[in-house]
């Protein structure tokens, strides 16, 4: 059993009353699962910031060595579970008439947990995407038995199939991101620094269609201030007690 959140009732009820909901989260709804976050203190690796791995030039001058992160990464994810807030989140569905879950992160735990089509902003770490041909495949060896792997088809190198910095994300990604923020009544955002672009003004854009924001965090972002509800604890807590709350509140068995 978790706390009581303190929501004042003017906001508690719109998000009790709400049909249509989104939420979009960041690698710290994964912390508690043991997935390291990329700006926190353990976002280092090797000394080089995710943003020098998290890019083509970096690829094109490293490809062992980024692929070796990946699968650092694919290694530790693969022996991980869901926590209580990819739960709650999935639960979310159940709850709302409509709800979208938009994710930037890569490691498939929200599709695990249940939620049945996340929007992957940032793609999924256990696609790859053949450099010469483009062909997205699956893989979940972990860990990789060659490094760089090689398309199965052409025996060229592969590539993450991931969004790196500098790098368009896919139109339909995006057009059902920004939809879903558009339509919400309330849209929550959950663990994120809230820093990376375009994900982070998906807040701003549902605050302009009236929606109500509520943002989940260990700590203060650059969006606190703007947001209409601050939640401060770990998702893994904060969202079942939310998710207790409104089912509370609507009459659901909880
Ligand atoms: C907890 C918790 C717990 C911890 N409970 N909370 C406009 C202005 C300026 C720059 C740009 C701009 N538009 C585009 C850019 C460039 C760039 C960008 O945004 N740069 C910024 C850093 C300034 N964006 C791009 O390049 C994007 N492409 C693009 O826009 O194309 C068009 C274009 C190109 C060039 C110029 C202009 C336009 C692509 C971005 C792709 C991001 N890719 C990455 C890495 C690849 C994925 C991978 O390998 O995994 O995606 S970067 C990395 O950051 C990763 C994440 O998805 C992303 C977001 O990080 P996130 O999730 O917020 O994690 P953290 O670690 O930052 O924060 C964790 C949070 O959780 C913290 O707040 C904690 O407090 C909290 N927390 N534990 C609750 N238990």
């Amino acid at each position: 059993m978790g706390t009581q959140l303190e929501i004042p009732p003017s906001i508690f009820e719109k998000i009790v009353n709400a049909k249509v909901a989104a939420a979009m989260t960041g690698a710290g709804v994964s912390a508690e699962s043991g997935v390291p976050t990329f700006r926190g203190e353990n976002g280092l690796w090797r000394n080089r910031r995710p943003e020098e791995l998290a890019s083509m030039e970096g690829f094109l001058d490293d490809p062992r060595l980024v692929w070796d992160w990946y699968d650092w990464r694919r290694t530790t994810i693969a022996e991980i579970n869901p926590n209580d807030g990819h739960y709650a989140l999935a639960e979310m569905e159940t709850v709302y008439d409509e709800f979208t879950l938009i994710t930037q992160n890569v490691d498939g735990l929200h599709a695990l947990a249940g939620s049945r089509d996340p929007v992957e902003m940032h793609g999924n770490i256990w696609h790859t995407r053949c450099m010469k041909e483009g062909t997205i495949m699956e893989n979940r060896e972990a860990p990789l038995k060659r490094i760089p792997p090689l398309c199965p088809n052409c025996n060229t190198m592969v590539r993450p199939h991931i969004i790196w910095f500098g790098e368009e994300l896919d139109t339909d990604v995006l057009k059902r991101a920004g939809e879903a923020a558009r339509s919400s009544e309330v849209f929550f955002v959950v663990g994120t620094s809230s820093v990376v672009q375009p994900a982070a003004s998906l807040a701003g854009l549902a605050q302009r269609n009236n929606s109500l924001v509520v943002e989940v965090n260990l700590e203060r972002t650059p969006i606190t201030d703007s947001v209409d509800l601050f939640l401060q604890g770990p998702s893994g807590v904060v969202l079942p007690d939310l998710l207790r709350m409104i089912c509370r509140a609507r009459g659901f068995d909880v």
